[in-house]
């Protein structure tokens, strides 16, 4: 018998805004003067943040985080695109996207501090707290998106973020598998951003793209210009309009680049060139969104300046606020482990507090 081809894929490759900001105007979202205003306030804010963590965490007035610089337009985008009732599952690179979805700036300064009150959410915002273990949030993604099917809630889906080391994580393929069989109405997020600490994306995986990926769990996979805030806003809003008509979810593969360190606590001079971070820096997502709106007659030096003041402040009184809490609760990640109370937790409290006062009295 003659081998019969039974499966065949390709993967499609997205960009809307180039690198000089020119733009096809075919594929360009149909979005309204105040939401381009609000996308690029969005991804300012995140890129903002960002330089001001880094500043107090070399002063030693927070502790160590992982920068988004350069990833914007990966996570605000996407951010934008959703709506009150879809839920953001991020990892622990999204703080321009938590921030666009209503977290306030000192969600991230208080976490990056270690103190539960950082994960706090604000009310029926539907955004889960930063995930460090590498993938686990795309399992709570799909089960809520699993929930959502069983409730029989509409217009409702879950997107989620993680990295291009995270594809070589079990619980992104375990999350990606129930996904397909469910039909779940999810939107996974692939931020590639060339790096998972040291480890190039060359020897994370001889898969030639990320969005292939998708291909064995039976959704579609598409990859994007990562730095370019239409494609990712438009790739977005199909794979959610996809996920609330209930055709399941997509994958989408974001290439972009970490611009900075993997967290404060690492130096990628040790493994990477000056050459390859000049390189994206030409691709950078800002400075080619802010052309695109210059072009459109909608931006110019003053109205960034007034921005860049706005935000300024804004910024300055979230960490004059940060600074003056002084009433936290050490106990706190013990009250959400789970829902309800439970004794051995408990034990595990009083034990930890014990340790507190002896560490306390020896002071
Ligand atoms: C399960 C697990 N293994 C290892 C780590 C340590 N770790 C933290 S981030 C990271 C690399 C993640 O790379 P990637 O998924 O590409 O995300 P990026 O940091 O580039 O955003 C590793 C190995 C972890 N947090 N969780
Ligand atoms: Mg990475």
């Amino acid at each position: 018998m003659p081998l019969k081809e039974i499966e065949r894929f390709s993967v499609s490759y997205l960009q809307i805004l180039d690198e000089k900001g020119n733009v096809d105007e075919e594929l360009e979202p149909k979005l309204s003067h105040d939401d381009l205003i609000r996308l690029n306030r969005g991804m300012f804010l995140g890129r903002e943040v960002d330089q001001r963590m880094l500043k107090l965490q070399r002063q030693g007035r927070i502790g160590a985080f992982g920068p988004c610089t350069g990833q914007e337009a990966a996570h605000c985008a996407p951010a934008f695109a959703m709506t009150d009732k879809d839920w953001f599952v991020g990892a622990f690179r999204e703080v321009g996207g938590r921030l666009m979805r209503g977290e306030s700036i000192l969600n991230p300064l208080l976490f990056h501090n270690g103190f539960e009150e950082g994960n706090l959410q604000p009310d029926r915002k539907r955004i889960l707290p930063i995930s460090i273990i590498v993938g686990s949030q795309t399992l709570h993604a799909v089960g809520i998106a699993y929930a959502m099917q069983y409730r029989g809630e509409k217009d409702s889906a879950v997107v989620t973020f993680f990295g291009d080391g995270g594809t070589s994580q079990g619980d992104i393929h375990e999350a990606m598998n129930f996904a397909g069989v469910w039909k779940a109405p999810v939107v996974f997020i692939c931020q590639n951003n060339q790096w998972a600490i040291s480890l190039p994306r060359s020897k994370q995986t001889s898969s030639g793209t990320l969005a292939q990926k998708a291909i064995a769990y039976d959704m579609p996979g598409i990859q994007v210009d990562g730095n370019d805030a239409l494609a990712m806003y438009k790739a977005t809003k199909d794979a959610l309009d996809r996920a609330h008509a209930g055709e399941g979810p997509t994958f989408i593969e974001a290439v972009t680049y970490r611009m900075m360190m993997h967290t404060t606590a690492d130096d990628p001079t040790k493994y990477r060139t000056e050459a390859e971070v000049e390189e994206w820096r030409k691709r950078d997502p800002l400075s080619r969104f802010r052309i695109y709106l210059e072009k459109k007659g909608m931006w110019d030096d003053a109205r960034q300046k007034k921005l860049e003041e706005e935000i300024k402040n804004e910024i300055d009184a979230a960490v004059k606020e940060f600074e003056a809490m002084t009433d936290f609760k050490p106990d706190a990640p013990f009250d959400f482990v789970f829902g309800t109370r439970h004794d051995e937790i408990e034990e595990q409290r009083q034990a930890f507090l014990e340790e507190l006062r002896k560490e306390a009295q020896h002071a």
